[in-house]
């Protein structure tokens, strides 16, 4: 005998049913950042429908060149890319476009009325190089208004994290999760492959304040400044467990819902650490700090950073509350602590 189920109390909410809801709930709203929404949902759907078949179809390995970043492109690198440039390029509102895999933001249009219009960036497929082995990878993005005070219209991606209107990702894992904020709470949507639509799964997700695990390649240990190499000495002697997948998406998402700390900090190779300010750092902060958590470059909060280029990096610190804490501890010893 089933129990009897209250409908109202199992609403099933779309990511477009939801978007359409928080629109309601704001009144200036144009619906323009909707349909930016709505770009990327789409765009997700078709990156994970091409990554399930790439070894099927032979679109897995290098496509042959370098991106910006010297780094070598997959050729999925390139077809994510492609698929958000067409699919947020063709939207009303979008000005600008800013792509881990372009040297320079892409000017949509120079003028959007009235209306402010919006800057969207974005890692089209961050962790590529963990396709080869079937494992995790991602899609960062991050949403600006277009800032009229730019000089240039290309310049107006270079704001502070604290003004992004919308951060998210999509994880392309054991399933296609989407987990977004706009500044009022972070909602996680689970792709159902069997209707094509992207359902909610989490309201107002919150991380966990702790999480006895840490999450950075310690390959690099002998390169950290001393205060990473403390804290690693001081995590190990108090039982915290390792875990590093070697993408950010898939990363942040378990420290996002089990708690702990993801970092990649300066390294000989990578003195500003390896990961970029605008599209990977920034949204990440955004959904961590919206979720309850903290994100610092090792100094003070990511989103205050200032930036002054498009590709930048910055050293990350993200996670649970007290276990960012910890870290800042063994970074910034506090001085207490030098009298102690
Ligand atoms: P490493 C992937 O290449 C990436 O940009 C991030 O997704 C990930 O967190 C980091 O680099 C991994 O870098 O040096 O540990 O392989």
């Amino acid at each position: 005998m089933h129990d009897s189920v209250d409908p109202t109390r199992e609403e099933i909410v779309t990511l477009q049913t939801h978007v359409l809801q928080e629109k309601r709930r704001q009144a200036d709203a144009s619906g323009t950042l909707s349909w930016i929404l709505s770009a990327l949902s789409i765009s997700a759907k078709i990156i994970a429908a091409q990554l399930r078949r790439a070894r099927l179809e032979n679109v897995l390995g290098a496509a042959g060149a370098e991106n910006v970043q010297g780094e070598q492109q997959q050729k999925l690198d390139v077809i994510a890319n492609n698929v958000l440039m067409r699919a947020l390029g063709a939207r009303d509102g979008v000005m600008v476009l800013a792509s881990e895999e372009a040297a320079e933001p892409v000017v949509i249009t120079e003028n959007h009325g009235q209306e402010r219009g919006y800057c969207v960036l974005f890692d089209p497929l961050d962790g590529s190089s963990n396709l080869d082995v079937a494992g995790g990878v991602g899609t960062i993005f991050s949403v600006l208004r277009h800032d009229r005070r730019s000089s240039r219209t290309e310049d107006s991606v270079l704001q502070p994290g604290d003004r992004q209107v919308a951060a998210g990702y999509v994880f392309y894992g054991s399933s296609t999760v989407l987990v977004l904020t706009t500044g009022e709470g972070v909602d996680m949507f689970v792709l159902d492959t069997s209707i094509g639509a992207f359902i909610r799964v989490e309201r107002g997700l919150k991380i966990p304040a702790t999480g006895r695990c840490y999450s950075l390649n310690e390959g690099n240990r002998q390169s950290f400044p001393a205060g990473y190499r403390a804290y690693l000495d001081w995590a190990q002697q108090n039982g915290y467990s390792s875990r590093y997948v070697g993408a950010m998406v898939a990363d942040v998402h378990r420290t996002l819902l089990q708690g702990g700390v993801f970092m990649y900090p300066p390294t000989e190779k990578a003195p500003q650490g390896k990961l970029r300010l605008l599209y990977e750092a920034n949204p990440m902060a955004m959904i961590i700090e919206q979720a309850g958590g903290q994100a610092s470059d090792g100094t003070g909060r990511i989103l205050e950073v200032q930036p002054t280029a498009l590709h930048q990096r910055t050293p990350v610190v993200l996670g649970s509350s007290a276990e960012v804490a910890r870290v800042m501890e063994c970074l910034v010893p506090s001085p207490e602590a030098g009298a102690a």
